[in-house]
């Protein structure tokens, strides 16, 4: 049978969904490999009516990880841009937020930040006040309203991800779905669709999907999860995927210099000066650990 080729639109465990024009396929690879990830563009042969074998992954233009216990797991591939959804509650983890801006300066991948449910008012103040520090470091930080003002969100959200391909990604509770709701009007429909096709039974977000926008743009919501996986970086990586490393990259005494205790450190006197913030300084430092943890 001819070859034909298709998005992957959702994955659970070894199960995949492909789009082929609109028709969707389930799809299993050969053997035991896992290496496929949603927004992955696929070669595939038909082995029924709705099922297929995924012969080969075309090449990808970006790739997340997400990290479970040490093991890293694909995300999701060819993403453009990524958005990183905080909310005025649940609180939101710097950790996370920080994890997520270098995964994407990693990867090549544009990163926003949606502060959602600005209709908490009382909490409004002291999230601007936690996103201001990432506004400052120039990643664009947007505010709306999946719940109080639903029109006004897609007209904030809708501009930013056209031609875009991107993912929503954040804690859980913060209100992903929600906003895809109001992108993708049948998002529902298909969410439960996709649950009993990959046998899910569950109507929370447990995988990661894709959704295609009129005009063919793609955006991919993902479960809330707490870790992004970034064991695969290497030192040279991390020291240039903080952003406000960069004027002092270079500027160090030592040419192999780590910034962490060295003498006439460039970046640790930038953090002792105040123009490095030490959270993040900080996070540099427990990736760098990580790294060398899981080098082998
Ligand atoms: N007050 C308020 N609540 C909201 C808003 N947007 C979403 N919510 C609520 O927040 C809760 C979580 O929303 P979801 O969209 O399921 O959150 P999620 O990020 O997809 O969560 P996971 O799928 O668990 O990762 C729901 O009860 C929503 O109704 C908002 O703008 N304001
Ligand atoms: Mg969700
Ligand atoms: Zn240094």
């Amino acid at each position: 049978m001819s070859e034909l080729t298709g998005t992957i639109i959702a994955a659970h465990g070894r199960h995949y969904l492909a789009d082929v024009d609109g028709e969707k396929l389930q799809c299993v690879t050969r053997g035991k490999k896992t290496n496929v990830a949603v927004g992955d563009v696929v070669h595939l042969k038909k082995t029924s009516n709705d099922q297929a074998v995924i012969e080969r992954i075309a090449e990808r233009t970006t790739l997340l990880y997400r990290s479970d216990q040490y093991k890293s797991k694909l995300l999701a591939a060819n993403i453009s841009r990524l958005f990183i959804v905080v909310a005025t509650e649940p609180g939101f983890a710097d950790d996370l937020v920080s994890r997520a801006l270098v995964a994407c300066e990693a990867a090549g991948i544009e990163a926003h930040i949606i502060l959602n449910k600005t209709d908490v008012e009382e909490l409004l103040p002291r999230a601007r006040e936690r996103v201001a520090p990432y506004a400052a470091l120039g990643y664009p930080v947007h505010e709306v309203s999946a719940k109080a003002r639903p029109e006004q969100t897609v007209a904030t959200l809708m501009p930013l991800l056209e031609g875009q391909s991107s993912i929503f990604i954040g804690q859980s509770g913060m209100g992903k779905s929600s906003m895809i709701n109001l992108l993708v009007p049948d998002a529902d429909i298909a969410v439960r669709e996709i649950s009993a096709a990959l046998d899910t039974g569950k109507h929370t977000t447990t995988f990661t999907r894709l959704y295609r926008l009129p005009g063919g743009a793609a955006i991919i919501d993902s479960p809330g999860f707490q870790e992004f996986g970034l064991y695969h970086l290497t030192e040279g990586m991390l020291e240039r995927a903080f952003v406000e490393f960069k004027p002092y990259l270079g500027g160090c005494k030592y040419y192999n210099c780590r910034h962490l205790a060295e003498p006439q450190c460039a970046v640790l006197e930038a953090v002792a000066e105040g123009k490095i913030a030490r959270m993040r300084h900080e996070l540099y430092g427990q990736l760098l650990h990580e790294s060398s943890q899981t080098l082998y």
